[in-house]
């Protein structure tokens, strides 16, 4: 690493367990400094006479202990000590300072500027290396801990995004993206029940594609797939509440669960629905060439009783739908 501009040293390569940086404005002090710990093989120090660049120096070197002198020209080193807390890397980065000065005022106010700790210098090397060792040691354990939590966290976001997507899957249909037909039943089953309890109409609508081998057999699986697609989104676009759902309930078949909507407003949004679909004006060539894919539609509502089940809501839209489909296609039952 290169921090030098004449007054730095690179001491040691950086490959040791505590990483010391020395802010100094004596060269001599930090000779010395530098002697008392030549010996210690796991400590590495670097130093930096300019208290200018401090901040900048630490910030690359990312120290594991700051060693910081109080008197110095152009900044006095009790203005320093704060702005090491501003930037993100040094944040937690303990800091000894190391003064001349004896008065308990000064390193009371060492400490109130976030020094962690305080020796007049020049200090006993055996006392030195043992504090930088213990600051190291729990530097390095804080650092370890708040990286093994942050990987915890984001693996506890990756797995509820999982399961959010997973829920999701278990939902919706592959091919239109709508509720499938597990998510229908539930729905159903759910909405029944609280209609039930509020005294409320529950409306179904059951649709199916007319003519729709046909149009494979004609078009092909692709083609007939798009349209179911195209379709899906119409029924989409066409729930005007929250609480509506619409659903693939299998092959070309789709349901609307309508809550708390009586039978003409069911009626009303089936014939919406059935317009919106001839709106497409997809071509089909039955049930003559030129004509355009439509659907046919049942419609039941229901105030549900106790003997009453969702199962008999289903059927009586099924059977109306057989008669959309009697009565000629293309249009709306109940
Ligand atoms: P009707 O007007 O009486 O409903 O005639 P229909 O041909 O639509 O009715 P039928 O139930 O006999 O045929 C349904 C056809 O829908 C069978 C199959 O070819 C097609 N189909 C069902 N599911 C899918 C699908 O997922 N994709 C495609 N492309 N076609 C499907
Ligand atoms: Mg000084
Ligand atoms: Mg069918
Ligand atoms: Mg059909």
């Amino acid at each position: 690493m290169e921090l030098t501009d004449g007054t730095d040293r690179i001491v040691e390569p950086a490959d040791k367990s505590a990483m010391v940086l020395l802010i100094d404005d004596q060269v001599m002090i930090c000779e010395a400094i530098r002697r008392a710990l030549a010996a210690e093989p796991d400590i590495c120090l670097h130093y930096c006479t300019d208290a200018g660049r401090a901040l900048d120096v630490a910030e690359e070197l990312k120290p594991t202990v700051l060693l910081q002198d109080l008197i110095m020209p152009g900044i006095d080193g009790l203005t320093l000590l704060p702005r090491y807390r501003t930037s993100p890397v040094l944040r937690d980065v303990p800091i000894l300072v190391l003064s001349t000065k004896e008065d308990p005022k000064v390193k009371s106010a060492a400490f109130e500027a976030g020094a962690n700790d305080y020796l007049v210098k020049i200090p006993d090397a055996i006392e030195l290396v043992a504090r930088i060792r213990y600051h190291s040691r729990s530097y390095v354990a804080l650092q370890q801990r708040d990286e093994a939590f942050r990987a915890l966290r984001d693996s506890q976001r990756q797995l509820l995004a999982a399961n959010l997507e997973l829920e999701r899957m278990m939902k919706s249909d592959g091919l239109t993206g709508l509720a499938n037909r597990r998510h229908f039943d539930e729905y159903l089953e759910i909405e029944w029940r609280r209609a039930h309890r509020n005294h409320q109409d529950l409306s179904l609508l059951m649709l199916d594609v007319d003519f729709f081998k046909r149009y494979n057999d004609r078009y092909g699986h692709v083609a007939g797939d798009n349209v179911l697609r195209e379709i899906a989104k119409v029924l989409k676009a066409s729930c005007g509440r929250a609480t509506d759902l619409a659903a693939r309930y299998g092959g070309e078949e789709f349901a609307i669960v309508l809550p708390n909507t009586p039978a003409d407003g069911a009626f009303g949004m089936a014939e919406r629905v059935r317009q919106a679909v001839k709106a497409l004006a997809i071509p089909h060539c039955a049930p003559q060439e030129g004509a355009t894919v439509s659907i046919s539609l049942g419609c039941a509502t229901v105030r549900p009783t106790p003997n009453g089940t969702p199962t008999a809501l289903i059927e009586a839209a099924d059977q109306a739908l057989y008669r959309a489909k009697e009565g000629g296609r293309d249009r709306v039952a109940t």
